[in-house]
């Protein structure tokens, strides 16, 4: 992957630099240059205006000081709570609290905009050009950088480069403007040469159904073992939730995954509450009701726990350790965050495995097969991204899905769970469409 670059797509990503840096409201059909104000100098002219004055507006300090001392937002705000910092114990200007007071104010939201375009501009345009050469991106890859065992990149991070589009938000209060929405798709600057096209193999939902293999959940099993051309969400959904399946909505599915790796991971119910935006007791009840249908879930992280106190280390699905002292701590939190890190390894830490064994076993048979040129360029944890010549596709794609599921069956791992491998090809990485199942080793039901 290091010894191989991948191209950007200039005009894209002098479209996305625009859409962040220049004003996008055009009156006429004015030339995009560089001499228009910026976006985060309107914003910032917009911070002033409603202020009431002018202020730096990335100090922390002194939008504390606006918000509370000249504004006193917090004592307006319903909410008591507001989590507080600094001497005078005023409250944070953290992006949890400038999202409670949005309703009261016009300058919390303009605050939340101009963090959310400062980092986008500074990831995904500043950031990116500052990594390219010759036109493309070639990452540095880490294997002994994280905790889990899984790989890290840097220059640039092209795993943390998001999956989903980006949409920035103008704010719909200021100056009696229609707010307008835009979508920056920070994947789709990335694109194959000519005469190729980029694969991705992407393994579904391989942490849940580590977590059922290493749990041996019986019904988490069924629903893999059965189910093997639904979505595993989906049903899960319609089952705890006790709603028919044609009911449950794209965002049913999504709580249903952040229920399953709350409980798993053990973010507990505040945090579970927080992201899906319910009540505490909400969200008590779902992990409640969750982890009573799924019984063997709760086994598997206690055992887990009990294992990693009793050697002082957890092991992956392939045995490799992470040794963690503190599951003996005597501080009630630390040992906690302990007990959490040793399931995070164990399920997170066995997916890092599996994927790993993947790259490996696709290049090799690539090396092996006398027609194949297919390349990896990258591996984003449970995706592995390919660029392959165009009339190879079909062939590759079945080579790729076949080699991947096949790594149940790997005698070291005997997984109870079958694999699934979603392909897609495109382009541009930001726009890559499902591949079509062909004929090969895949097409034939897998049930065992
Ligand atoms: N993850 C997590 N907490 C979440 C969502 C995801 O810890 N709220 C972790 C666990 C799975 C991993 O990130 C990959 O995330 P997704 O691809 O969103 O999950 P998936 O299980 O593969 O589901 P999907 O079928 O939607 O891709
Ligand atoms: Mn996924």
């Amino acid at each position: 992957m290091e010894s191989h670059s991948i191209r950007v797509n200039r005009g894209e990503m002098e479209r996305t630099s625009a859409l962040l840096g220049v004003r996008f409201y055009f009156r006429a059909r004015l030339p995009v240059s560089s001499f228009l104000p910026s976006r985060l100098k309107e914003l910032e002219q917009e911070a002033h205006f409603v202020a009431g004055e002018r202020f730096h507006i990335t100090s922390n300090n002194q939008l504390r000081e606006i918000l509370f001392g000249k504004l006193k937002l917090h004592l307006r705000s319903p909410r008591e709570t507001l989590p507080r910092t600094g001497l005078q114990k005023l409250p944070s200007t953290s992006e949890a609290v400038l999202s409670a007071l949005q309703d009261l104010h016009p300058l919390p939201k303009i605050i939340l905009e101009y963090r959310r375009v400062h980092k986008t501009k500074s990831a995904f345009v500043d950031g990116l050009l500052a990594c390219m050469r010759k036109g493309s991106i070639s990452s540095t890859w880490n294997q002994t950088g994280t905790v889990t065992g899984r790989l890290s990149t840097r220059h640039p991070n092209i795993q943390g480069i998001s999956r989903h589009p980006i949409q920035i938000t103008k704010p719909q209060d200021f100056k009696g403007l229609e707010g307008t929405v835009l979508t920056i798709s920070p994947r789709s600057m990335f694109v194959a040469p000519d005469g190729y096209t980029f694969l991705a193999a992407d393994f579904s939902q391989i942490e849940l159904r580590i977590l059922t293999h290493l749990s041996g959940d019986p019904e988490l099993l069924k629903l893999f073992r059965e189910s093997e051309r639904d979505d595993v969400f989906s049903t899960l959904t319609s089952q705890w939730k006790d709603i028919p399946p044609e009911r449950v909505t794209h965002a049913d599915r999504e709580q249903t995954k952040k229920v399953v790796y709350s409980a798993v991971y053990g973010a507990g119910k505040e945090r579970l509450a927080a992201c899906l935006g319910v009540t505490v007791q909400e969200a008590a009840l779902f992990l409640e009701t969750f982890l009573q249908k799924y019984k063997k879930i709760k086994e598997f992280v206690q055992t887990t726990i009990a294992q990693c106190r009793q050697t002082g280390y957890v092991a992956s699905i392939m045995g490799r350790r992470r040794l963690l002292p503190r599951v003996h701590a005597q501080d009630q939190q630390l040992r906690a965050q302990a007990e959490r890190q040793a399931v995070n390894f164990a399920v997170q830490g066995s997916a890092a495995d599996l994927c790993k064994m993947a790259m490996i076993r696709v290049f090799t048979a690539v090396a092996a097969s006398p027609t194949l040129t297919a390349r990896l360029v990258a591996q984003l944890h449970d995706e592995l991204l390919f660029e392959v010549e165009e009339p190879q596709v079909p062939e590759f794609a079945a080579l790729v899905r076949g080699t991947m599921e096949a790594l149940q069956d790997v005698p070291a791992l005997q997984l109870q769970v079958p694999l699934k491998v979603s392909l897609s090809a495109g382009q541009s990485w930001g726009h890559l469409v499902p591949l079509q199942e062909g004929p090969g080793p895949s097409a034939q039901p897998t049930s065992r």
